[in-house]
């Protein structure tokens, strides 16, 4: 594994500039995240596969070739090591993102939404690995919440079940992604940044497992519960049945089509609410250094 980065630092994930947005966004993304780290007192360490050699701290060079190839698949932790194996590259998600964050020493990454418990988990079985990752790595993942074509309630009780902590920055609600808050509630509510990473830093330490802190997007960017289950059926009918069941394709094809269909609004929001978990996290990981 290749290591390039300096403490406090900020995981980022390649899965979600690779597939999470659109080709267009994702290096102007990339940087806007970068730059909003380090003005928060972080590093930002992007993770990912590059020719079958795991990175935490791709250069701007390493990502831009990856963004470019247009191909690479994403990988979470079961065939991570394939990859490694097989000498290709790979965007990462926040399972394998979260396992190399761990072996590097870096324990906060900010991402956008997690991967969950899919609608029809009773039909056939789709949970992210995402929830498994969660329960074995001692890493803050600062996301908001699940995403909204996830089942966010199953979601909430499994991680429950896996006993990973979740805990609200400023709200009492796991947020839905584009939505501020779902019906399911956190743990409990922090208001105070800094307390947030007193009780992070222990409860790493302490448990050896990781930690979902749930940041809602700001208030001006969000979108409205009603609307977003509309935009949600649409997008489902357009994928068709091989995305409403899922599969590692599901999340990028529907994200694509809730895009096309919001007229844009969707990734506003999307965009909006990485940069304001990058913020976060950068500030988390700067109070956990002792800043
Ligand atoms: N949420 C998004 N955009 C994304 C993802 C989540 O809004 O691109 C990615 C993350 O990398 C997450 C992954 O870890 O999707 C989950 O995929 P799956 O359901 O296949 O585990
Ligand atoms: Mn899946």
């Amino acid at each position: 594994m290749i290591r390039r980065v300096e403490e406090p630092a900020v995981a980022l994930e390649t899965t979600l500039l690779m597939h999470g947005v659109p080709a267009a966004e994702a290096m102007p993304l990339a940087r806007d995240l970068a730059r909003i780290v380090r003005e928060g007192g972080a590093s930002p360490a992007v993770v990912g596969v590059v020719r079958g050699e795991a990175v935490v701290g791709m250069t701007d060079a390493e990502l831009e070739w990856m963004l470019g190839e247009g191909a690479v698949p994403k990988v979470n932790t079961s065939n991570l090591g394939l990859m490694l194996h097989r000498k290709r590259s790979a965007a990462t998600t926040v399972s394998a993102t979260m396992e190399l964050a761990a072996s590097a020493g870096v324990r906060v990454f900010a991402t956008g939404g997690i991967g969950g418990v899919h609608r029809g988990f009773g039909e056939r079985w789709d949970v992210s690995a995402d929830l498994a990752a969660l329960a074995r790595f001692p890493v803050a993942v600062v996301a908001s919440g699940v995403k909204s074509l996830l089942d966010v309630e199953s979601t909430r009780e499994m991680l429950e079940t896996l006993g990973v902590p979740v805990v609200g920055f400023r709200t009492d609600w796991i947020p839905a992604f584009y939505v501020r808050r779902s019906g399911a509630r956190v743990d409990a509510r922090f208001d105070d940044a800094r307390e947030l990473a007193g009780f992070v830093a222990a409860e790493l330490r302490r448990s050896g497992r990781g930690v979902l802190v749930a940041n809602p997007v700001e208030e001006s960017e969000a979108i409205d519960a009603e609307r977003m289950e509309r935009w949600l059926e649409l997008a489902e009918a357009r994928v068709g049945e091989a995305g409403r069941l899922g599969g590692r394709d599901a999340t990028p094809s529907i994200l694509a089509a809730l895009h096309e269909l919001s007229g844009g609004q969707t990734l506003r929001t999307n965009l909006a609410l990485v940069r304001g978990n990058a913020a976060l996290a950068a500030e988390l990981a700067r109070h956990m250094h002792g800043g």
